[in-house]
């Protein structure tokens, strides 16, 4: 398979790399696109190239599975100068998405033109590096300093449409792409000498505040150091020549590719990738998922819906009676008016959506639906008797799914005519925006569930990672465990406000008091008090978290948790220290200093021995998968890679001291 074609025509020269999946830049493509182009460069036939990728995408980035290893030659940066400074013009035509070196490639082209549809970004610093190939250099000198810096940054792709009004595209194509871009090469052919992006003087910084952005994204970047590096090189670039800029921003980028940062997000990238293959079956497709139900429309059964009709799925949302069924339309259509106001969705695209979900309380709308999803009460009794009606009305090839957070999908299967139709599918709230879905496999589950729940997960663009049936699943299961080892150490003398602070400091959003706090503390505490009668009466049990839910102090929503929220903000409260002192002393344990690495060390310890008991009990497929699940859905800082890859990497660092 030649990875790079010419193809020559009326006195053009088009250019097409394919590299599937993704026209990733590995070594092989690098080198013979440099052929291409050094050919080209000496055909007087050749007026102008245009340059694009074939499949979906132009070009997605540099091989990522490259990066961290000694570079090879030919380096990209050379192709793309080698590009720039060709005798005639090249026209990027980019369809699907432009991203890192994909785009790096394109500003090196003298002309950009796109699909309506097209996303163009530099998202290297979600793999902890920063542009490696002219990205931060050439960028602000085709947009505006602040829109190089927001997309370099904040490392998310931008619409056609957008990169059309900064300047980033010369065009987007109204119908056929390579015809669009044919127009803009022979034009630039007209013009003479092509001239090269890096020769445009950089976009003025003058309005940047250089200081107030880095701070700002101190604070915001929770110790990811990729966007501060990031801010640093697009700074040298508004400043420096740009061969100084380039050369500055190479050896800026080959030293981040070997730090630990980027060795954890290129492990997280690839771990997501990976994860819930083993429910795609190769002769067991999948149920249609043009028409789902979603039964309940409260919290997460609005979300669910939601994320289904923005899919594109047509949703049959079935509520208890007409009312409550008009109350979950009335969410979804909120949440998408959010969706809307914040500029995340076009207002037709809202309408289309809302035009797709129709409610009601009537289980007969669903017959047409080969998948239906429960979010209704977390009680077995009321899942049970919403699973009989459905096995009542539902075609015997339908899938039935269940969004319980901790109840036992197995005895939930048992109650139905066909247990292999039968598994959980766990959304995170809010369920339109996580990226995480456990995919729970019950005793009995079949093929087809399974490549149903992977299917779903790639329509609303998720992350599936597959759990065995246990109490919590993998992640709340992991997260009662240090959640009890946090109430532990209170009883041991720590504080809440100490416990959250070494979680913040460690990358983590929120610590796990607030956590529970925003939740409701009544979740967790109906869980221990259901876990109640078979708990061993020898294992140690902190009551710590009883007694504020017995006086009432559920969380935000109560005003009072672990915090006080009378201010607005949570503070701590001297209600709470009097109940942990009093605990202190009733278990008559020796209380000590907690540092944060102390607090921070039994967190993780605590983490990965639930994580290995996971592993050993079958209920997670692999280490990746617990940390998928910790990063994508319980806010473990990404760019530490996640609790088992940590216990990995020390244990062989211990190996190798
Ligand atoms: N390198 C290697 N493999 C890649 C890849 C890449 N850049 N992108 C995707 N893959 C693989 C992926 O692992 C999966 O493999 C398959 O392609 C489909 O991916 C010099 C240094 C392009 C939007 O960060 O965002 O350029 O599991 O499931 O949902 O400055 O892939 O099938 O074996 O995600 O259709 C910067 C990363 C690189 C883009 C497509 N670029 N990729 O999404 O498919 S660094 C990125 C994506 C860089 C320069 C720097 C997405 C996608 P498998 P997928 P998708
Ligand atoms: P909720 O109370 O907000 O909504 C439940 C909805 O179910 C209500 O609108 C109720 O009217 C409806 N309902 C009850 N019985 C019904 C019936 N027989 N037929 C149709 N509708 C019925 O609860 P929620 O927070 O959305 O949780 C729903 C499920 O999702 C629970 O199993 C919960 O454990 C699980 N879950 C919740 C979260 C979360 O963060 N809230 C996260 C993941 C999973």
């Amino acid at each position: 398979m030649s990875l790079v074609t010419i193809d020559r025509r009326n006195g053009l020269a088009y250019v097409t790399i394919d590299n599937p999946p993704v026209n990733s830049l590995g070594r092989s493509v690098r080198k013979n696109l440099l052929l291409a182009c050094t050919s080209l460069a000496a055909d007087k036939e050749v007026a102008a190239v245009v340059v694009s990728g074939k499949g979906r995408n132009f070009v997605a980035g540099a091989d990522i599975g490259e990066l961290g290893q000694t570079p090879s030659e030919p380096f990209l940066p050379d192709v793309l100068s080698a590009i720039e400074n060709a005798p005639m013009p090249w026209v990027a035509a980019i369809s699907g998405v432009a991203l890192g070196g994909g785009l790096e490639l394109a500003m090196a082209c003298h002309g950009r033109v796109a699909d309506r549809g097209a996303r163009l970004g530099l998202p290297e610093v979600n793999l902890g590096v920063i542009p490696g190939a002219g990205g931060t250099v050439r960028l602000p000198r085709l947009v505006p300093m602040a829109d190089a810096v927001s997309m370099i940054t904040g490392g998310k792709p931008i619409a056609a449409t957008h990169a059309l009004d900064i300047g980033l595209l010369d065009r987007i194509a109204q119908a056929d792409l390579i015809r669009c871009a044919t127009a803009l090469a022979q034009e630039l052919a007209q013009k003479g000498p092509p001239v090269p992006t890096i020769t445009r003087p950089c976009h003025s910084s003058d309005k940047i505040d250089w200081e107030a952005v880095e701070k700002q994204m101190k604070q915001k970047s929770r110790g990811a150091v990729a966007p501060l590096e990031a801010l640093s090189s697009l700074h040298t670039a508004a400043q420096a020549p740009a061969s100084e800029a380039l050369s500055a921003e190479r050896a800026r980028f080959l030293r981040l590719t070997t730090s630990e940062q980027a060795a954890a997000l290129r492990y997280v990238f690839f771990a997501e990738r990976a994860a819930g293959k083993s429910l795609r079956s190769h002769d067991t497709p999948p149920v249609d998922l043009r028409q789902v139900g979603v039964i309940g429309g409260g919290t997460m059964g609005a979300g669910i819906a939601t994320a289904l009709v923005l899919a594109g799925s047509q949703v049959r949302l079935v509520e208890r009676d007409a009312p409550v069924a008009e109350a979950g339309r009335a969410r979804v259509a909120q949440t998408i008016a959010d969706s809307v106001k914040r500029g995340v969705l076009a207002q037709g695209a809202a309408k289309a959506a809302i035009a797709r979900l129709s409610t009601g309380s009537d289980y007969a709308a669903l017959a047409d639906c080969a998948l239906v999803i429960e979010a209704v009460f977390e009680d077995m009794a009321v899942k049970r008797q919403v699973f009989s009606r459905l096995d009542a009305v539902m075609p015997a090839e339908a899938v039935l799914a269940t969004n319980t957070s901790y109840l036992d999908v197995d005895a939930l299967a048992e109650t139905t005519r066909d247990p292999a139709r039968i598994l959980g599918l766990h959304f995170f709230s809010p369920a339109h925006v996580m990226k995480l879905l456990e995919v729970v496999r019950g005793r009995e589950t079949g093929a087809r569930a399974l490549a149903t729940g992977a299917a779903l997960a790639r329509l609303l663009g998720k992350v599936p990672v597959v759990a065995g049936v246990c109490d919590g699943f993998i992640g709340n299961r992991i997260m009662a465990a240090y959640r009890r080892d946090c109430e532990f150490m209170l009883e041991e003398g720590a504080l809440p406000q100490q416990i959250d602070a070494a979680m913040q400091d460690y990358g983590f959003a929120m610590g796990i008091f607030a956590v529970q706090d925003l939740s409701g503390l009544d979740i967790a505490w109906a869980q221990r008090k259901a876990q109640a009668p078979s708990r061993d009466p020898s294992a140690r049990y902190a009551r710590i978290a009883d007694q504020l839910c017995e006086a009432g102090r559920l969380g935000r929503k109560t005003g009072q948790g672990w915090y006080d929220y009378a201010s607005g903000a949570a503070k701590s409260d001297p209600a709470v220290e009097a109940i942990i002192q009093a605990e202190q002393a009733r278990a008559g344990r020796k209380l000590r200093s907690f540092s944060a690495e102390d607090i921070m060390a039994r967190i993780l310890g605590r983490m990965q021995a639930e994580g290995a008991a996971l592993l050993q009990e079958g209920i997670s497929e692999s280490a990746a998968d617990i940390d998928v699940v910790m990063v994508t859905g319980y806010g473990f800082p990404r760019h530490k890679g996640g609790p088992m890859y940590l216990a990995a990497k020390s244990s062989s660092e211990g190996k190798d001291a």
